[in-house]
This record gives structure tokens, sequence and C-alpha cells, in this order.
């Protein structure tokens, strides 16, 4: 504390010019990586931001206000989760009360991972690092509460926590939830995905997954005869984060057994485990415990009643239909178990889940049926998520609302915004997956999972050009929706056939150009 506060008395004590002097130095270093230009008009990006606002809250247009929205998720992540701080927190670090919303810590069953969504693809990489040292926190705490409550090894959160190593359940029934640690695990693995970075992986990610992993192992158990899913491996308790159904003698309840995020969440964490374990030629032993759990847990189940993806294991009606919470659909975003290309069926039943959920909802909930929409590339519906997030979500200076304030709205949408123009899931970089009609020019320096950089270029609505850059020589798979030409110093390299899908080999280095090409 007292360093702090020396710290901060020195900034006190420097002329205001040399302080934002120093501030603009040390942002532009991160800031000028990506740039995003959507149809632009002077006049508007003369005013205030508040009146931009006010006059896209009054029903007019201003397209690259999403652009400007876009670059202040980066500003804001920039500001308030640099190497050697704390993670952002629900308000960023921006909470002006004693008593804030939420204690302003760190909820872990959508709102903490939200808030990294943008790290990697927006270029951000090192502000991710603060959510790894803050797992490392958690990791004895979480061992004990592993312990003490489970009788399990490895470490456990549920769905709070905060800086002083808060990881039991909190909160009454929604607080038993111990999946924290098995989600928040995601988050190394997609820094490796996106960075290569083989040392990162050794020495920070893996055991850190491989500690979730471990808790998740023990605490699997096998489903009785008479269920649904006898024989195979399941979460006892559980329950589909914060949404409650209604049992067959019509009253309302929340614990349940093997609820579909549960399941995905474990499904996510060994998979990741098995492919890291492999990467790094180690763990042999530990892999093969992760894929014969693997082999055991529950498929995805459409329900033949609704056609909606099943959010429980029984296929329970629901009280609240709209719940904020699309938990089903971490299956979509973040996590790749149903894509468009791979599980069109299950994308099917996503999709109509999405419908059944509504649009409206809260500001983090608006920020991820974004992503979710962009996912199943549906680049008009997503806009219209982010249209209704500018005007229903946002605060005069652009902070998100949930309301009241919390900044996971912010990060979502910003992470919604580049999955809108480049995703890079499901073993495939798609450019411009889910561009809206409305949005017309250029951006740059987004990274994709592979460790590519990718500039792209369009023009009424269609791909001009894309420069991907390749980090560390990975091979790149491109999928489009039309045949594609890939060149490498002005030569031809590729060309991607009208389905649209191509794999080849890059080197590190290299910038190789692709173009839209005749059938
Ligand atoms: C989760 C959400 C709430 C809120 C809180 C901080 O529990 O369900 O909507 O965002 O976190």
């Amino acid at each position: 504390m007292e360093g702090i506060v020396s710290k901060t008395l020195v900034a006190a004590q420097k002329p205001f010019a040399e302080l934002k002097r120093a501030h603009i130095a040390d942002h532009q270093v991160y800031f000028r990586r990506v740039a995003l230009e959507l149809p632009a008009n002077a006049a508007l990006a003369a005013l205030p931001t508040d009146e931009r606002l006010a006059r896209v809250k009054a029903g007019e247009a201003d397209e690259s206000l999403a652009a400007l929205y876009f670059q202040y998720g980066r500003y804001l992540l920039l500001g308030s989760s640099r190497p050697g701080t704390l993670p952002a927190n629900l308000q960023g670090v921006w909470n002006e009360q004693m008593k804030a919303p939420w204690n302003a810590d760190y909820h872990t069953n959508i709102n903490l991972q939200m808030n990294y969504w943008l790290a990697e693809v927006s270029n951000l990489s090192e502000c991710h690092t603060p959510l790894f040292d803050y797992m490392d926190s958690l990791v004895k705490p979480g061992s004990r509460t592993a312990k003490i409550h489970y009788g399990a090894g490895g470490w456990v959160v549920h769905h709070l926590s905060d800086i002083f190593g808060y990881t039991a359940p909190a909160d009454g029934i929604w607080g038993v939830w111990p999946m924290g640690a098995a989600w928040l695990a995601q988050h190394p693995w997609e820094r490796y995905r996106f960075t290569a970075d083989r040392i990162f992986l050794e020495k920070r990610g893996y055991p850190l997954m491989k500690g979730a992993a471990e808790f998740v192992l023990d605490f699997l158990v096998e489903a009785p005869p008479g269920t649904p899913v006898a024989g195979m491996l399941v979460t006892a308790p559980s329950h589909s984060p914060e949404n409650s159904f209604r049992k067959k003698d019509g009253t309302v309840a929340m614990f349940t057994y093997a609820a579909t995020m549960d399941i995905a969440i474990c499904r996510d964490l060994l998979q990741n485990c098995v492919s890291a374990s492999k990467v790094l030629a180690t763990d042999a032993e530990f892999r093969a415990r992760c894929e014969t759990a693997l082999a055991k847990l529950p498929p995805l189940r459409i329900s033949p009643r609704t056609g909606r993806l099943m959010e429980w294991v029984e296929d329970y009606d629901e009280p609240e239909p709209q719940h904020r919470h699309v938990s089903p659909l971490f299956t979509l975003h973040p996590s790749e178990q149903i894509s468009l290309t791979r599980t069109p069926e299950l994308a099917a039943a996503a999709r109509k889940t999405l419908e059944v959920r509504g649009d409206k909802s809260t500001g983090w909930s608006t920020a991820w049926k974004m992503n979710f929409w962009a996912r199943l590339r549906d680049g008009e519906r997503a806009y219209k998520l982010w249209g209704m997030l500018i005007r229903t979500c946002t605060l005069p200076n652009l902070f998100d609302t949930h309301p009241p304030f919390q900044i996971d709205g912010n990060f979502g949408a910003t992470a919604g915004i580049a999955e809108m123009l480049l995703q890079s899931h499901a073993g495939e970089m798609f450019l411009l997956p889910a561009l809206p009609k409305a949005w017309g020019e250029a951006r740059q320096g987004l990274r994709a999972r592979g460790a590519f950089e990718v500039d792209l270029e369009w023009s009424g609505g269609r791909l001009k050009e894309a420069r991907v850059r390749s980090l560390r020589g990975n091979p790149l798979q491109l999928r489009s929706d039309g045949p594609l030409a890939v060149t490498l110093n002005g030569k031809a390299v590729k060309t991607v056939p009208a389905d649209g899908a191509l794999t080849f080999n890059t080197s590190t280095g290299r910038v190789y150009v692709v173009r839209p090409a005749l059938a």
C-alpha cells in the first residue's frame, strides 16, 4: 500500500503536460498495433462523445462510433490490467463507491473471463498477464477448498472470488458452482494459441490448466442407473449459472446434475490439457486419464421438444426463458464445441436457443450475444445487438451499464466487434465472417490463433485484401464463403476453392496476401 501511495504522490508532483506526454507515449506502443476505421464522418468525429451517443440514442447513424468504442475497450484494458497489477475487476479500476456493486470483485461464472476476451485478439497480450498472476494466487486457497469441500485434488474456484483468495461457495445456491477455475483455465491455453509461446505454456499455462483439471477429474462421478446419462461422468451438485428450472411437480429448483455448461467446461479443459501435454511432450499418464474421462462425458443434446440445445441433462421446462446467462451456449462462444462448419445441426439448435433467449438483456449479456451471432456468422443480427448495447446499455462516457456500471460489457462488446471481423477458432481462419452492411472500410492488426497478425481491407461489405503475417510459421487454414487467392511477394501460393477451405504452410515473418479470386 505504502508503495502505491508514494508512487501516486510522485505522479502528482509532475506537471500535467509531462504526465500527459508520458501517458501518451506509453499507450501508443500498444495502442497503435490496431487501427479500426469504419465509415468515417469528420463532422461527427469532432463532436464530444456524449453528444455522439445522445444522437445515436435518438436514432441517428454514426457507424464510426463502433470503432471508437472498440478502441476505448482496448484503452480500458490498458488502463486496468498491466503486468504487475491486479486483473480488471467488475468495474475495471474505476469503482467510486465504498460499497461497490458486487464488491467490485471477480465473478467467475462469466464476468472475469469476459473481461479478457479481447486481450489476445485485439493485440494486447501483455494485458492478459495479470489474470494469470491472479490465477496463480488462487491455486493455494483453491486447493484447500477443493480438499475441504469435495475431498478432491487440484484447485477450485466458485462463482465469485477476490484478492484475498476467496474460493469457497458464496451467496447461496448459485455459489455452489465449482467450475470457476476450470473455465479460467481456458485463458492460458488461449494465450498459447494466439502466441504459440511454448515457454509460457510450459512454465505458467499448463500447470494452471493441469491443477484445474485434477480437480475436475476427482469431482466427476458416474451417473447412476435410471438417469438419461447412466454410466457417464457427470458433475453433481450442479447448476446452470443462476438459472432455474421447473420440476415435474411444478416446483422450481436450481440444483441438478450435469448442467450442459459444466460438462462443456470440463470437456474444454480436458481436451486442452490433452493438446497442451502433447505440445510439451509431457505427462503421458495424466493425458491418458483426461482421455478416458473425455470418452465418458455426456454429448451435447438437442431437445426433441424445443429444437434448442438442452441446458440441463433432463429436458426441463424453464420459468425464465430469457435469462441473462446463456450458459449452454458456452459451447458456441467462447468455447468452439459448436461451429457452423463442424457441427451445423448443433449450430442450428444454438440459434434456436438464442432466438428464445431474446435480444434484450443486461449489458454483459448483450455483449455476449454479439459474440454468439458473430460466431453464427450473422452480421446483421450481431449488428442489431451492437445497436441495442450502445443505445440501452451505455453511459455517456461509453462505460457499459448492467445497470449499474460494469465493465465486462465494454470488454465483451470490444471482443464482439473483433469477432465480427476476424475469427480463428475451430482450426480455421475466417476473414470478415460477420460483417454487417453498415460497416464499409478498413482495419488492421488483429491477432488470430496460430500466431498470425491480420490486416484487413474491405469495401462494399466485401474483402478487398488481407495481409496475414505469420509470427511463428504455423500452417494456416483459411475458410471463406467464396474463392480466395493467396500470394507471397507477388507470386501465387494457393487458391482457396469455391467451398472456401484451404490449408497451407507458412514461414515465420512472411506476409501472405489474400484476395478474392474468380470462382
Ligand atoms: C453475475 C451476473 C449478474 C452480475 C454479477 C456481477 O452473477 O449474473 O448479472 O453481472 O455477476
